[in-house]
């Protein structure tokens, strides 16, 4: 369990107010970002932070969420319960307070609450405000208690998060805990339907974050006889996070590396494991935070170890005197680590908000890397450990030298090479290249068919052939002399890796066009992978888009219909008028005319894409490292547990070019 931060008391009087909770209504964007599908998902961690704020102060070890029936959402905690006593201002019960006034809450007043977690930090008022109802249950000193909110709609105005039914206290209680139920109002919310296995992600994070706290997950929303129920409890907190990650791959020592320490009140908490694999997979939080997009306390990590690693290697004489330093992306080269830190103030910056700004972490970290680590194998002088890394490091120096070569051979005689890559590629007119697409498109007979529907003013064609190479298991060299990636590098004529450049950038949107099938979802992996690997900002930036092609066309007395999933069908059969229809199944894109693709996949005015994220990077990476990688048991699992490709384990593993020995 994490230590106990500070034992101050706390009582209604802390409580600051702030602003009343119709603000929230008005403009919930504010306060949760968005009331699409992210912003819903939302109120179940601001709940659950508050939970996960009393665990991380040593007084609770487990949280219950549960998906209910009736579409609302439980949090229960076993912690010490909300204090129930009289705000001396407000002549309110702290719980009421914590409910209906903005910014109230212990984690405002820095003194109770030494770090909060939370994407906007705006407390349990909020998830009151934007819910039909909410309930508390408190057990706490023997007794128990309950209090009630309700957003009271009468015919020209909405009263948010009222309390229709005051503290009431139940009977006697023999445990500790805060249970707290919400049901999100659907004239807020795009959905209030939540996903289940987005969900499930952030719970397993969470407790992979929280060392030794339980984390349980209930779905009960198919009734209480089909409920789904995981536990989520990692004693080796961040250590066993790294082995999750690295599941599948050859490790090149057994246990991860682990190492914590504080700097200027930072708390950092840092794991690491190397594998044989070239990629290399940092991911850091700030406060349980995910910074997908990096930031200082990254930064810091990164200095930290590559001076660490070289001091080393020069003592332990793996670097002579005459040798360069090794530099920070070799001793990076396979390397898993995952970043936590705990911080007050935080400060986020970049496209998503998602990167850490605040200047001070980069040398806390950086301090916190160096001093530890070097204790850490100080402590076993020549470790078998520490040779891996740094022989790792050597050999990726070696290639790194090499591939240097290569790319300056390759450069010179540039001008004629590119001619004949390019080849393949059917490219747009148009010079405006913030308007132009670049599709790539899986078959050569759906290319055709691209290149007849397209708008050749600003839309350019690349069929692939075949499947492009796994980008998971080459070095960068061989990636490069792969001829499907050469043509997508040339023609996106923005460079990669290190020389990324998208001033130089010839389509702004690059739209992949797979079919909906097991081999299409492959092909999407392996180039997402890739873009991620090398071309990281196209993907940051918003540049990936996955086309949507449809799977059925429906026909009734010359009228239309196009089904894009077979949820959809039903309500697509109704609109065109009931039986007898005619139905097309598309089984791939290669089964569409032109003119179908265009109407439906490609023209701007009807189709939809996709954007590509970078969390849908890491999902798509996971995906090649498990199915493309040497471990059979951990490809089996992957597949049964996202048994969503509708095929069974042994046709998908043929799919994935593992072919069954007979
Ligand atoms: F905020 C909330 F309502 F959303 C919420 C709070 C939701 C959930 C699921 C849990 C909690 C919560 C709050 N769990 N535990 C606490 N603890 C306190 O508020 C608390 C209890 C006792 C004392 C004390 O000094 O005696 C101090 C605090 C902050």
């Amino acid at each position: 369990m994490a230590k106990s931060v500070n034992q101050k008391s706390y009582d209604a009087k802390d409580i600051q107010v702030l602003e009343g909770l119709d603000a929230v209504r008005l403009r919930p964007g504010m306060y949760i970002g968005t009331t699409g599908p992210k912003g819903l998902h939302h109120l179940i961690w601001e709940i659950v932070d508050n939970a996960i704020d009393e665990a991380a102060n040593g007084h609770c070890d487990r949280i219950i969420v549960t998906l209910n029936k009736d579409g609302s959402v439980s949090v229960e905690d076993n912690g010490r319960g909300i204090p129930v006593d009289m705000h001396p201002v407000l002549k309110k019960s702290a719980v009421e307070v914590v409910y209906t006034e903005l910014h109230a809450g212990g984690k405002f007043n820095n003194d109770n609450y030494a770090y909060s977690g939370g994407l906007h930090g705006v407390g349990a008022s909020v998830v009151n405000a934007l819910s039909k109802w909410c309930k508390v249950e408190v057990c706490r000193g023997g007794k128990k208690y309950e209090i009630g909110f309700e957003t009271v709609k009468t015919k020209d105005k909405v009263k948010c998060g009222q309390c229709t039914k005051p503290l009431t206290e139940l009977g006697k209680a023999t445990t500790t805990g805060t249970t707290v139920t919400f049901l999100p109002d659907d004239s807020v919310f795009e959905t209030v339907e939540f996903d289940y296995a987005t969900v499930k992600k952030r719970v397993k994070e969470l407790a992979f974050l929280n060392k030794g706290l339980e984390i349980c997950l209930i779905d009960q929303r198919q009734g209480e006889e089909n409920a789904v129920y995981k536990s989520y409890k990692y004693d080796g907190g961040l250590k066993d996070f790294v082995k999750y990650i690295n599941e599948g791959k050859n490790i090149l020592y057994d246990d991860p590396i682990l190492f914590e320490g504080e700097e200027d009140q930072i708390k950092v908490e840092i794991a690491i494991q190397h594998t044989d694999s070239y990629a290399e997979s940092v991911f850091s939080f700030v406060n349980n935070i995910s910074t997908t997009e990096g930031g200082t306390h990254e930064v810091g990590f990164k200095s930290g170890l590559t001076r660490v690693l070289n001091d080393l290697a020069r003592k332990s004489g793996s670097l002579k005197e005459k040798d360069n330093n090794l530099m920070g992306e070799d001793f990076r080269e396979g390397l898993t680590a995952i970043i936590s830190i705990k911080m007050k103030n935080i400060q986020f910056e970049g496209q998503t908000k998602t990167k850490l700004g605040n200047p001070q972490a980069k040398p806390a970290v950086e301090t916190v890397t160096v001093n530890k680590l070097s204790e850490f194998f100080g402590l076993r002088g020549t470790s078998k450990t520490l040779s891996a890394i740094i022989d790792k490091a050597i050999g990726a120096a070696k290639v790194r030298e090499a591939s240097k070569k290569a790319k300056e051979l390759a450069r010179q005689k540039n001008s004629v090479e590119n001619y004949t890559l390019v080849g393949k590629l059917a490219a747009c007119t148009g010079k405006n290249y913030v308007n132009n697409e670049l599709f790539i498109v899986e078959g050569d007979s759906a290319g055709g068919s691209a290149k007849q529907a397209r708008d050749n003013k600003f839309q350019a064609i690349l069929p692939l052939r075949g499947k492009p190479l796994n980008a998971e298991k080459k070095r960068i060299d061989q990636v490069l002399q792969n001829e499907e990636i050469r043509t997508i590098i040339s023609a996106l004529g923005a460079g990669i890796g290190d020389d990324l450049n998208l001033e130089n950038l010839k389509y702004h949107k690059v739209i992949i066009l797979a079919d909906a099938d097991q081999d299409g979802a492959h092909i999407r992996a392996i180039l997402i992978t890739f873009f991620y690997r090398y071309m990281k900002e196209l993907i940051s930036e918003g540049h990936v888009y996955l086309g949507t092609p449809p799977l059925y066309k429906l026909t009734k007395r010359g009228k239309v219909e196009y089904v894009y999933s077979d949820a959809e069908l039903p309500e697509a059969i109704e609109k065109i008028g009931g039986k007898p229809y005619e139905i097309q199944r598309y089984k791939g894109l290669g089964e569409m005319n032109p003119e179908q693709l265009r109407a439906t996949t490609m023209d701007p005015a009807n189709r939809t894409l996709v954007r590509v994220t970078l969390d849908d990077a890491h999902e798509a990476e996971k995906m090649i490292t498990v199915l493309m990688g040497d471990n059979i048991e951990a490809r089996k699992a992957y597949i049964t547990e996202n048994a969503n490709f509708n095929k069974n384990v042994d046709e998908v593993m043929e799919a994935t070019g593992h072919k069954k020995k007979s």
